[in-house]
């Protein structure tokens, strides 16, 4: 069976439970809870030297170490409700989408949290390294998550989802970026989430 390491208070573990709601999948699904340190731990390590989540583990004992391959391997092998595109053109306007959401939103979300939160004293970047946090990336970070949120609302007028006529991982990962919750959420209710949080904008 599929595993999957998790953790319900982060954002990148986030895109793929929305993903395997989306998509009905079952798995197996181990918490890691970062609050607590566990994945600095040898035992996690060994399973992702990178020292992050998601990780997915394949049958075979693939670990796959990244949210944007897992999305697509889970879609590819579970194909209903596509969320990544079907056709040569689709998949590159979604991939176009969910590489500017991942930039210039959730990694904006992260230069200005991850460099101000008492939380992440030290704790920066991700990873084996502490890298101690830089007051000037935050206010950086401030600025282009001003910027994201603009950007957003502006397509958001223009189209009803990110990449087109329909929910894909791009909305997925726009969601993550801006609204912090922590369960698992579908499309119907990421839409009622970006009503309320378009209300309260205005
Ligand atoms: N490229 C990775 C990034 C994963 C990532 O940054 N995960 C964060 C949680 S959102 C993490 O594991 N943080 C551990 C830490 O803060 O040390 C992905 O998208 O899967």
């Amino acid at each position: 069976m599929l595993k999957f390491y998790d953790c319900l208070t982060a954002p990148s573990p986030r895109r793929v439970r929305m993903l395997i709601a989306e998509k009905a999948i079952k798995l197996q699904t181990i918490q890691v809870d970062l609050s607590k340190g566990e994945h600095l731990s040898d035992a996690f390590r060994a399973i992702n030297p990178h020292q992050t989540v998601p990780v997915l583990e394949l049958e075979d004992g693939t670990r796959l170490l990244d949210s944007n391959s897992i999305s697509l391997y889970l879609d590819e092998v579970f194909p209903e409700s596509n969320l990544t595109g079907t056709s040569p053109q689709e998949r590159a306007v979604i991939a176009m989408w969910q590489r500017d959401m991942d930039l210039n939103g959730l990694m904006a979300v992260a230069e200005c949290f991850r460099n101000s939160s008492k939380g992440f004293r030290n704790r920066a970047l991700t990873g084996a390294v502490d890298y101690e946090q830089i007051p000037e990336l935050a206010e950086r970070g401030r600025r282009r998550v001003r910027t994201f949120f603009t950007d957003l609302d502006c397509r958001l007028a223009d189209s009803e989802y990110l990449a087109g006529g329909r929910f894909t991982v791009a909305d997925i990962t726009a969601f993550v970026s801006v609204v912090p919750s922590t369960s698992n959420v579908g499309a119907m209710q990421w839409l009622r989430a970006r009503v309320r949080w378009r209300n309260r904008e205005k």
